[in-house]
Protein backbone atom coordinates (compact mmCIF):
# COMPACT_ATOMS: atom_id res chain seq x y z
CA UNK A 1 0.00 0.00 0.00
CA UNK A 2 1.28 3.37 -1.03
CA UNK A 3 2.83 5.54 1.78
CA UNK A 4 3.48 9.35 0.06
CA UNK A 5 5.25 12.15 2.22
CA UNK A 6 5.47 14.30 -1.14
CA UNK A 7 4.57 17.86 -0.81
CA UNK A 8 3.34 17.65 2.88
CA UNK A 9 2.36 20.39 4.76
CA UNK A 10 4.57 21.64 7.59
CA UNK A 11 1.30 21.19 9.89
CA UNK A 12 1.35 17.45 8.55
CA UNK A 13 4.40 16.68 9.00
CA UNK A 14 4.37 18.46 12.65
CA UNK A 15 1.51 16.09 13.60
CA UNK A 16 3.17 12.96 12.24
CA UNK A 17 6.05 13.30 14.18
CA UNK A 18 3.68 14.03 17.07
CA UNK A 19 5.04 17.59 17.90
CA UNK A 20 1.87 19.83 18.69
CA UNK A 21 1.66 21.92 21.43
CA UNK A 22 -0.56 21.29 24.93
CA UNK A 23 -4.07 23.05 24.89
CA UNK A 24 -3.97 25.70 27.48
CA UNK A 25 -6.25 25.47 29.95
CA UNK A 26 -8.09 28.73 29.24
CA UNK A 27 -7.60 28.89 25.46
CA UNK A 28 -10.45 30.07 23.41
CA UNK A 29 -12.14 27.45 21.39
CA UNK A 30 -12.05 27.94 17.49
CA UNK A 31 -15.60 26.59 16.35
CA UNK A 32 -15.95 24.22 13.30
CA UNK A 33 -18.94 24.19 11.77
CA UNK A 34 -20.74 20.29 11.53
CA UNK A 35 -24.48 20.58 9.26
CA UNK A 36 -24.98 17.26 8.01
CA UNK A 37 -28.32 14.94 8.75
CA UNK A 38 -28.93 13.55 12.14
CA UNK A 39 -32.50 12.78 11.80
CA UNK A 40 -34.34 11.75 8.90
CA UNK A 41 -33.63 8.61 6.20
CA UNK A 42 -30.31 10.68 5.49
CA UNK A 43 -29.54 10.46 8.53
CA UNK A 44 -28.53 6.23 7.45
CA UNK A 45 -25.46 8.46 5.51
CA UNK A 46 -24.90 11.24 7.58
CA UNK A 47 -25.07 9.87 11.50
CA UNK A 48 -21.53 8.16 10.28
CA UNK A 49 -20.37 11.74 9.27
CA UNK A 50 -20.87 12.66 12.78
CA UNK A 51 -18.84 10.22 14.03
CA UNK A 52 -15.83 10.94 12.05
CA UNK A 53 -16.40 14.63 12.55
CA UNK A 54 -15.95 13.83 16.18
CA UNK A 55 -12.74 11.23 16.37
CA UNK A 56 -11.19 13.73 14.18
CA UNK A 57 -11.83 16.51 16.47
CA UNK A 58 -10.73 14.46 19.53
CA UNK A 59 -7.44 13.55 17.29
CA UNK A 60 -6.48 16.86 16.13
CA UNK A 61 -7.48 18.51 19.89
CA UNK A 62 -4.68 15.82 21.86
CA UNK A 63 -2.36 17.08 19.28
CA UNK A 64 -2.48 20.50 20.66
CA UNK A 65 -5.92 21.58 18.47
CA UNK A 66 -4.82 25.14 16.14
CA UNK A 67 -1.32 25.71 18.31
CA UNK A 68 -2.90 25.52 21.61
CA UNK A 69 -6.47 26.58 21.23
CA UNK A 70 -8.85 23.83 20.63
CA UNK A 71 -11.42 23.09 18.34
CA UNK A 72 -14.80 22.71 19.12
CA UNK A 73 -17.40 21.25 16.51
CA UNK A 74 -20.88 22.59 16.43
CA UNK A 75 -23.28 20.06 15.65
CA UNK A 76 -26.45 21.09 13.91
CA UNK A 77 -29.02 18.45 12.28
CA UNK A 78 -29.55 19.28 8.76
CA UNK A 79 -32.57 16.80 8.33
CA UNK A 80 -33.15 15.60 4.71
CA UNK A 81 -34.59 18.12 2.95
CA UNK A 82 -33.14 21.59 1.44
CA UNK A 83 -35.08 23.83 4.37
CA UNK A 84 -33.47 21.47 6.82
CA UNK A 85 -29.62 22.45 5.22
CA UNK A 86 -30.28 26.07 4.66
CA UNK A 87 -31.42 26.56 8.79
CA UNK A 88 -28.61 24.44 9.52
CA UNK A 89 -26.10 26.86 7.75
CA UNK A 90 -27.63 29.80 9.04
CA UNK A 91 -27.40 28.44 12.37
CA UNK A 92 -23.95 28.11 12.39
CA UNK A 93 -22.61 30.81 10.88
CA UNK A 94 -24.67 32.98 13.32
CA UNK A 95 -22.39 30.63 16.34
CA UNK A 96 -19.63 31.73 14.51
CA UNK A 97 -18.10 28.96 12.99
CA UNK A 98 -14.72 29.67 10.89
CA UNK A 99 -16.24 27.09 8.29
CA UNK A 100 -18.78 24.19 7.85
CA UNK A 101 -18.30 20.84 7.06
CA UNK A 102 -21.48 19.87 5.41
CA UNK A 103 -24.18 19.13 4.06
CA UNK A 104 -24.83 15.58 3.69
CA UNK A 105 -26.66 15.68 0.27
CA UNK A 106 -25.92 17.05 -2.89
CA UNK A 107 -29.31 18.12 -3.26
CA UNK A 108 -29.13 20.03 0.00
CA UNK A 109 -25.83 21.33 -1.17
CA UNK A 110 -27.23 23.31 -3.70
CA UNK A 111 -29.62 24.80 -1.90
CA UNK A 112 -27.43 25.51 1.44
CA UNK A 113 -23.82 26.51 -0.06
CA UNK A 114 -24.99 29.75 -1.26
CA UNK A 115 -26.21 30.90 2.01
CA UNK A 116 -21.81 30.35 3.30
CA UNK A 117 -20.94 31.72 -0.34
CA UNK A 118 -23.16 34.84 0.44
CA UNK A 119 -21.69 35.27 4.36
CA UNK A 120 -17.96 34.35 2.99
CA UNK A 121 -17.96 31.35 4.65
CA UNK A 122 -16.00 28.32 3.51
CA UNK A 123 -17.58 25.01 3.03
CA UNK A 124 -15.96 21.64 2.60
CA UNK A 125 -18.52 19.24 1.26
CA UNK A 126 -17.87 15.82 2.85
CA UNK A 127 -20.29 14.21 1.00
CA UNK A 128 -21.39 15.94 -2.05
CA UNK A 129 -20.55 14.18 -5.11
CA UNK A 130 -22.51 15.67 -8.07
CA UNK A 131 -21.40 17.27 -10.24
CA UNK A 132 -20.99 21.14 -9.86
CA UNK A 133 -20.80 21.26 -6.64
CA UNK A 134 -17.52 23.74 -6.26
CA UNK A 135 -18.79 25.36 -9.04
CA UNK A 136 -21.64 26.95 -6.46
CA UNK A 137 -18.81 29.97 -5.53
CA UNK A 138 -15.74 30.13 -4.30
CA UNK A 139 -15.79 29.13 -1.06
CA UNK A 140 -17.20 25.87 -1.53
CA UNK A 141 -14.51 23.07 -1.25
CA UNK A 142 -14.96 19.24 -1.56
CA UNK A 143 -13.38 16.17 -0.19
CA UNK A 144 -16.10 13.76 -1.65
CA UNK A 145 -14.74 13.28 -4.83
CA UNK A 146 -17.07 13.14 -7.55
CA UNK A 147 -19.03 10.37 -8.53
CA UNK A 148 -17.88 11.05 -12.19
CA UNK A 149 -14.71 9.86 -10.98
CA UNK A 150 -15.68 7.14 -8.57
CA UNK A 151 -18.46 5.74 -9.53
CA UNK A 152 -17.40 4.19 -12.83
CA UNK A 153 -15.07 2.05 -11.24
CA UNK A 154 -17.97 -0.32 -9.93
CA UNK A 155 -19.32 -0.86 -13.40
CA UNK A 156 -15.46 -1.45 -14.17
CA UNK A 157 -15.24 -4.23 -11.56
CA UNK A 158 -18.57 -5.93 -12.55
CA UNK A 159 -17.58 -6.80 -15.83
CA UNK A 160 -13.91 -8.23 -14.88
CA UNK A 161 -16.46 -10.09 -12.15
CA UNK A 162 -18.60 -11.13 -15.20
CA UNK A 163 -17.27 -10.35 -18.51
CA UNK A 164 -20.56 -11.66 -19.57
CA UNK A 165 -22.38 -8.90 -19.02
CA UNK A 166 -24.59 -7.32 -22.06
CA UNK A 167 -28.07 -5.79 -20.65
CA UNK A 168 -27.70 -3.27 -18.22
CA UNK A 169 -30.90 -2.14 -16.26
CA UNK A 170 -30.78 1.21 -14.84
CA UNK A 171 -32.29 2.78 -11.70
CA UNK A 172 -32.36 5.98 -10.24
CA UNK A 173 -34.13 8.58 -8.20
CA UNK A 174 -35.29 11.62 -10.07
CA UNK A 175 -35.94 13.98 -7.25
CA UNK A 176 -32.48 13.84 -6.37
CA UNK A 177 -29.69 16.13 -7.74
CA UNK A 178 -27.06 13.46 -6.88
CA UNK A 179 -28.71 10.37 -8.25
CA UNK A 180 -29.47 12.27 -11.21
CA UNK A 181 -25.79 13.55 -11.56
CA UNK A 182 -24.50 9.45 -10.94
CA UNK A 183 -26.92 7.76 -13.42
CA UNK A 184 -25.42 10.10 -15.81
CA UNK A 185 -22.21 9.24 -15.20
CA UNK A 186 -23.40 5.17 -14.93
CA UNK A 187 -25.02 5.14 -18.19
CA UNK A 188 -21.98 6.80 -19.89
CA UNK A 189 -20.11 4.51 -18.25
CA UNK A 190 -22.67 1.59 -19.96
CA UNK A 191 -22.55 2.81 -23.17
CA UNK A 192 -18.69 3.50 -23.54
CA UNK A 193 -17.97 -0.25 -22.29
CA UNK A 194 -20.71 -1.37 -25.71
CA UNK A 195 -23.27 -2.71 -23.03
CA UNK A 196 -27.11 -2.31 -23.73
CA UNK A 197 -28.87 0.41 -22.04
CA UNK A 198 -31.91 -1.26 -21.25
CA UNK A 199 -34.84 1.36 -20.73
CA UNK A 200 -34.03 3.64 -17.57
CA UNK A 201 -36.43 3.05 -14.42
CA UNK A 202 -36.81 6.54 -12.36
CA UNK A 203 -37.88 6.33 -9.30
CA UNK A 204 -38.30 8.65 -5.77
CA UNK A 205 -36.44 8.84 -2.51
CA UNK A 206 -39.14 8.92 -0.69
CA UNK A 207 -40.70 5.63 -2.59
CA UNK A 208 -41.21 2.40 -1.25
CA UNK A 209 -42.40 -0.21 -3.57
CA UNK A 210 -40.65 -1.02 -6.62
CA UNK A 211 -42.59 -3.41 -7.96
CA UNK A 212 -43.54 -1.18 -11.49
CA UNK A 213 -39.72 -0.78 -12.47
CA UNK A 214 -39.19 -3.86 -11.60
CA UNK A 215 -41.41 -5.66 -13.34
CA UNK A 216 -40.87 -3.46 -16.62
CA UNK A 217 -37.52 -4.12 -16.83
CA UNK A 218 -37.10 -8.06 -15.62
CA UNK A 219 -38.71 -9.17 -18.76
CA UNK A 220 -35.84 -7.97 -20.68
CA UNK A 221 -33.37 -9.89 -19.09
CA UNK A 222 -31.00 -8.16 -17.61
CA UNK A 223 -27.02 -9.52 -16.69
CA UNK A 224 -26.68 -5.90 -14.48
CA UNK A 225 -28.72 -3.79 -12.26
CA UNK A 226 -27.42 -0.40 -11.04
CA UNK A 227 -29.46 1.32 -8.75
CA UNK A 228 -28.53 5.27 -8.02
CA UNK A 229 -30.74 6.51 -4.84
CA UNK A 230 -30.30 6.99 -1.22
CA UNK A 231 -29.91 3.97 1.40
CA UNK A 232 -33.32 3.35 2.22
CA UNK A 233 -34.80 3.59 -1.08
CA UNK A 234 -31.78 2.14 -2.84
CA UNK A 235 -31.84 -0.70 0.17
CA UNK A 236 -35.99 -1.59 -0.59
CA UNK A 237 -34.88 -1.56 -4.60
CA UNK A 238 -32.55 -4.25 -3.90
CA UNK A 239 -34.58 -6.64 -1.77
CA UNK A 240 -37.46 -6.24 -3.88
CA UNK A 241 -35.15 -7.05 -6.87
CA UNK A 242 -34.20 -10.00 -5.48
CA UNK A 243 -37.58 -10.99 -4.29
CA UNK A 244 -39.18 -10.67 -8.06
CA UNK A 245 -36.47 -13.16 -8.85
CA UNK A 246 -33.39 -10.60 -10.40
CA UNK A 247 -30.58 -13.01 -9.82
CA UNK A 248 -27.46 -11.24 -11.99
CA UNK A 249 -25.00 -8.51 -10.14
CA UNK A 250 -25.97 -5.31 -8.79
CA UNK A 251 -24.22 -1.80 -8.53
CA UNK A 252 -25.13 0.43 -5.46
CA UNK A 253 -24.43 4.47 -6.31
CA UNK A 254 -22.97 5.95 -3.51
CA UNK A 255 -26.07 6.43 -1.81
CA UNK A 256 -26.11 2.65 -0.77
CA UNK A 257 -22.64 3.36 0.31
CA UNK A 258 -23.14 2.18 4.55
CA UNK A 259 -23.89 -0.66 6.47
CA UNK A 260 -26.80 1.42 7.76
CA UNK A 261 -28.76 -0.89 4.43
CA UNK A 262 -28.16 -4.18 6.01
CA UNK A 263 -31.28 -3.91 8.09
CA UNK A 264 -32.98 -2.80 4.67
CA UNK A 265 -32.60 -5.05 2.29
CA UNK A 266 -30.93 -7.81 4.97
CA UNK A 267 -29.48 -10.87 3.23
CA UNK A 268 -30.37 -9.24 -0.59
CA UNK A 269 -27.64 -6.95 0.59
CA UNK A 270 -25.15 -9.86 -0.20
CA UNK A 271 -22.82 -9.08 -3.36
CA UNK A 272 -23.48 -5.55 -4.43
CA UNK A 273 -20.96 -3.90 -5.72
CA UNK A 274 -20.07 -0.06 -4.65
CA UNK A 275 -17.16 2.60 -5.48
CA UNK A 276 -15.08 3.79 -2.57
CA UNK A 277 -13.43 6.77 -1.60
CA UNK A 278 -11.94 5.47 1.43
CA UNK A 279 -10.51 2.59 2.13
CA UNK A 280 -10.11 1.51 6.03
CA UNK A 281 -6.57 -0.64 5.25
CA UNK A 282 -5.08 2.75 3.24
CA UNK A 283 -1.69 2.50 5.48
CA UNK A 284 -0.45 6.46 6.89
CA UNK A 285 -0.36 7.49 9.69
CA UNK A 286 -3.04 9.56 10.24
CA UNK A 287 -5.37 6.60 8.83
CA UNK A 288 -4.07 4.31 10.98
CA UNK A 289 -4.76 6.61 14.02
CA UNK A 290 -8.40 7.07 13.05
CA UNK A 291 -9.08 3.08 12.26
CA UNK A 292 -7.99 2.38 15.76
CA UNK A 293 -10.59 5.10 17.19
CA UNK A 294 -13.04 4.34 15.30
CA UNK A 295 -12.67 0.61 15.91
CA UNK A 296 -12.60 1.29 19.46
CA UNK A 297 -15.40 2.89 19.94
CA UNK A 298 -18.03 1.23 17.04
CA UNK A 299 -16.18 -2.46 17.25
CA UNK A 300 -16.09 -2.23 13.35
CA UNK A 301 -13.66 -0.86 10.46
CA UNK A 302 -14.77 3.20 9.68
CA UNK A 303 -16.71 3.64 6.21
CA UNK A 304 -16.47 6.17 3.87
CA UNK A 305 -18.37 8.69 4.95
CA UNK A 306 -16.52 8.77 8.20
CA UNK A 307 -13.36 8.85 6.56
CA UNK A 308 -14.46 11.65 4.35
CA UNK A 309 -15.51 13.90 7.27
CA UNK A 310 -12.64 13.02 9.37
CA UNK A 311 -10.86 14.59 6.07
CA UNK A 312 -13.44 17.75 6.00
CA UNK A 313 -12.56 18.52 9.66
CA UNK A 314 -8.50 17.81 9.22
CA UNK A 315 -8.45 20.67 6.21
CA UNK A 316 -10.26 23.36 8.33
CA UNK A 317 -7.57 22.25 11.45
CA UNK A 318 -4.31 21.95 9.08
CA UNK A 319 -5.33 25.32 6.80
CA UNK A 320 -6.06 27.00 10.64
CA UNK A 321 -2.44 26.18 11.78
CA UNK A 322 -0.80 27.37 9.11
CA UNK A 323 -2.89 30.72 9.06
CA UNK A 324 -2.14 31.12 12.81
CA UNK A 325 1.68 30.39 11.63
CA UNK A 326 2.10 32.88 8.49
CA UNK A 327 -0.56 35.58 9.68
CA UNK A 328 -1.23 35.02 13.39
CA UNK A 329 -4.88 34.40 14.17
CA UNK A 330 -4.89 36.48 16.96
CA UNK A 331 -4.70 39.46 14.38
CA UNK A 332 -7.77 38.46 12.52
CA UNK A 333 -11.56 39.44 13.39
CA UNK A 334 -13.88 36.69 12.43
CA UNK A 335 -14.74 37.75 8.98
CA UNK A 336 -10.89 38.13 7.91
CA UNK A 337 -10.58 34.63 9.55
CA UNK A 338 -12.89 33.13 7.53
CA UNK A 339 -11.72 34.78 4.11
CA UNK A 340 -8.06 33.98 4.67
CA UNK A 341 -8.94 30.78 5.90
CA UNK A 342 -10.43 30.04 2.54
CA UNK A 343 -7.82 31.25 0.78
CA UNK A 344 -5.13 28.72 3.03
CA UNK A 345 -7.26 25.50 2.67
CA UNK A 346 -6.91 25.63 -1.47
CA UNK A 347 -3.17 25.74 -1.12
CA UNK A 348 -2.10 23.38 1.13
CA UNK A 349 -1.83 19.60 0.55
CA UNK A 350 -3.12 16.84 3.14
CA UNK A 351 -2.16 13.50 4.71
CA UNK A 352 -5.28 12.24 5.34
CA UNK A 353 -6.79 9.05 6.04
CA UNK A 354 -8.20 9.47 2.09
CA UNK A 355 -4.52 9.72 0.44
CA UNK A 356 -2.51 12.74 0.10
CA UNK A 357 -5.08 15.33 -1.15
CA UNK A 358 -5.36 18.88 -2.51
CA UNK A 359 -7.46 21.42 -4.03
CA UNK A 360 -8.12 22.81 -7.61
CA UNK A 361 -8.54 26.48 -7.19
CA UNK A 362 -12.21 25.72 -7.93
CA UNK A 363 -11.99 23.79 -4.70
CA UNK A 364 -12.37 20.33 -6.67
CA UNK A 365 -10.62 17.87 -4.63
CA UNK A 366 -7.27 15.79 -6.00
CA UNK A 367 -7.63 12.24 -5.34
CA UNK A 368 -5.46 9.77 -6.42
CA UNK A 369 -6.81 6.15 -5.03
CA UNK A 370 -10.29 4.95 -5.82
CA UNK A 371 -11.44 1.68 -4.59
CA UNK A 372 -14.50 -0.88 -4.84
CA UNK A 373 -15.91 -2.97 -2.22
CA UNK A 374 -18.49 -5.87 -2.22
CA UNK A 375 -21.26 -6.57 0.15
CA UNK A 376 -21.14 -10.06 1.95
CA UNK A 377 -23.79 -10.51 4.14
CA UNK A 378 -23.30 -13.14 7.19
CA UNK A 379 -25.58 -15.87 7.55
CA UNK A 380 -27.47 -14.19 10.06
CA UNK A 381 -29.01 -11.98 7.24
CA UNK A 382 -28.68 -8.95 9.80
CA UNK A 383 -24.68 -8.32 9.82
CA UNK A 384 -22.20 -8.37 7.03
CA UNK A 385 -19.11 -6.01 5.89
CA UNK A 386 -17.91 -4.39 2.92
CA UNK A 387 -15.19 -6.94 1.37
CA UNK A 388 -12.49 -4.46 -0.59
CA UNK A 389 -12.31 -6.34 -3.98
CA UNK A 390 -10.24 -3.48 -6.51
CA UNK A 391 -8.15 -0.53 -6.03
CA UNK A 392 -7.58 2.25 -8.93
CA UNK A 393 -4.56 3.98 -8.52
CA UNK A 394 -5.13 7.30 -10.46
CA UNK A 395 -1.81 8.94 -9.17
CA UNK A 396 0.39 6.51 -10.20
CA UNK A 397 -1.22 7.40 -13.72
CA UNK A 398 -1.91 10.92 -14.02
CA UNK A 399 0.73 12.54 -11.37
CA UNK A 400 4.29 10.04 -11.27
CA UNK A 401 5.95 12.64 -8.77
CA UNK A 402 3.17 11.96 -6.33
CA UNK A 403 4.64 7.91 -6.20
CA UNK A 404 6.94 6.88 -2.47
CA UNK A 405 10.32 8.00 -2.30
CA UNK A 406 10.94 4.62 -1.18
C1 LIG B 1 -24.48 13.23 -2.67
C2 LIG B 1 -24.01 11.93 -2.20
C3 LIG B 1 -24.76 11.27 -1.10
C4 LIG B 1 -25.38 10.02 -1.57
C5 LIG B 1 -23.78 10.97 0.00
C6 LIG B 1 -24.39 10.95 1.35
O1 LIG B 1 -23.00 11.45 -2.69
O2 LIG B 1 -25.60 13.66 -2.33
O3 LIG B 1 -23.73 13.89 -3.40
Amino acid sequence: MKKSFFAVSSVSLALMLGVGAAIAQDAEPIRIGVAVAQTSNVALLGQEQVIGAEIAAQYFNDLGGINGRPIELVIQDTAGDEAGAINAFNTVIAEGVVGIVGPTLSQQAFAADPIAEAARVPVIAPSNTARGIPEIGAYIARVSAPVALVAPNAVRTALEFDPEIQRVAVFFAQNDAFATSETGTFQETVTALGLELLPVQTFQTTDTDFTTQITNILPLNPDLAIVSGLAADGGNLVRQLRELGYEGLIVGGNGLNTANIFPVCQAFCDGILIAQAYSYSYENEVNSAFRDIYFEQQGKEPPQFSGQAFAGVQVFVEALIELDNTVGLDTLDLAATRDQLNTTLLGLTYDTPLGVISFTPEGEINQGTFYVAQISMNEDGQTGSFVFVNTIDVTAEATPEATPAS
